[in-house]
C-alpha cells in the first residue's frame, strides 16, 4: 500500500535522527518531484520540532563529477540547519551517521535580502561573505542509491556541513584549485569552477530556485554550492582537509 507524503516524511526523518537506512521510495510507489520536495519540507518539520534552525539552503548536483558519480543529472535543492552545522577542526560523531562521505564546496553567506531571481554580474552585491566549505552528505537510503525524487525528499543526503573563514564578497571564488584530504592523502582534486562553471552561478541559480517557491533569503543565510568533486567515504579516525587556493583550510574529523 502507498504511504502518505507524511507518512514518508516522518520515516525518512526517524532515519536521519537514528542514524539508520531506509528502503528507497521509488521502489515501492511513484512520487513526483513537487511530492519529493512536499516530503522534504514535511520532514523537515520534525527537525524544527526538535528545535532545530533554518540556517540556509543547498544545490546538489552541480558539478559533472557528482552527476556522473550518483546517476542523478538534474540540480536539486535542500535545507541546511544549525544541528548539521559543525566549527572548522571539530570532530564528527560517529554514532550520528549511517555511511557519511565528505565533499568540497564553496558557501556563501548572504548580506542583503534576496525576494528575486537575480543576475550573474550583480551576485556580490547581495553577499556578506565567501567561504570554503566542507559538506557530509550521508543517505538515509540503503547502500547510498536513490532515484531523483528520493534523494530529493531525503533533504538531498544533507547531514553535516563546516566552512572556513568567511571572506569579503569580492574574494575570487571561480578557477579556485580544490584538494581534498584524508588522513594526509589526497584524494580528490579539482577546481570550483567544476560548479556551474562558476560558483557564483549556484547562487544565481539558487535565487531562481527559491523565487519560484516563495522563499525569500533573509541576511544571514547561507548557502552551500554544490560539491565541485566527487565525494568520499570517511570513517572513525579519519582526519579531513579541505584545501582551498586563496580561501582558508577546512578540518574536519570522526571520532
Ligand atoms: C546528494 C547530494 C548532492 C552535491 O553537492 O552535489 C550534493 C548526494 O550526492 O547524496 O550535496
Ligand atoms: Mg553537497
Amino acid at each position: 500500500m502507498n504511504k502518505s507524503i507524511k507518512e514518508i516524511a516522518d520515516t525518512l526523518d526517524s532515519a536521519a535522527l537514528n542514524s539508520q537506512t531506509t528502503q528507497q521510495v521509488s521502489l515501492n510507489q511513484t512520487i513526483s518531484l513537487d511530492d519529493a520536495y512536499e516530503i522534504q519540507k514535511m520532514s523537515l518539520e520534525n527537525r524544527y520540532a526538535r528545535g532545530e534552525k533554518l540556517t540556509g539552503y543547498k544545490l546538489g548536483f552541480t558539478s559533472k563529477a557528482k552527476m556522473e558519480q550518483m546517476g542523478v543529472h538534474d540540480i536539486i535543492w535542500g535545507r541546511l540547519t544549525d544541528g548539521m552545522q559543525y566549527e572548522s577542526g571539530q570532530a564528527l560523531p560517529s554514532e550520528k551517521f549511517i555511511h557519511p562521505r565528505v565533499e568540497p564546496e564553496i558557501a556563501f553567506l548572504i548580506g542583503k535580502r534576496i525576494d528575486r531571481a537575480i543576475a550573474l554580474d550583480e551576485a556580490t552585491d547581495f553577499l556578506k561573505g565567501v567561504a570554503s566549505a566542507l559538506e557530509v552528505i550521508d543517505s538515509r537510503y540503503e547502500n547510498f542509491k536513490f532515484s531523483l525524487e528520493d534523494v530529493i525528499a531525503d533533504n538531498c543526503s544533507s547531514s553535516a556541513y563546516a566552512f572556513g573563514d568567511w571572506m569579503p564578497p569580492n574574494t575570487e571564488v571561480n578557477h579556485v584549485a580544490i584538494e581534498l584530504k584524508i588522513n594526509g592523502e589526497t584524494k580528490q582534486t579539482g577546481s570550483s569552477s567544476a560548479i556551474l562553471d562558476n560558483p557564483l552561478a549556484a547562487l544565481v541559480e539558487i535565487t531562481r530556485l527559491m523565487h519560484d517557491n516563495g522563499i525569500v533569503l533573509e541576511e544571514g543565510t547561507v548557502i552551500l554550492a554544490g560539491a565541485a568533486t566527487s565525494a568520499e567515504f570517511i570513517h572513525p579516525g579519519d582526519k579531513i582537509e579541505g584545501h582551498f587556493v586563496g580561501l582558508s583550510t577546512v578540518h574536519l574529523s570522526v571520532e
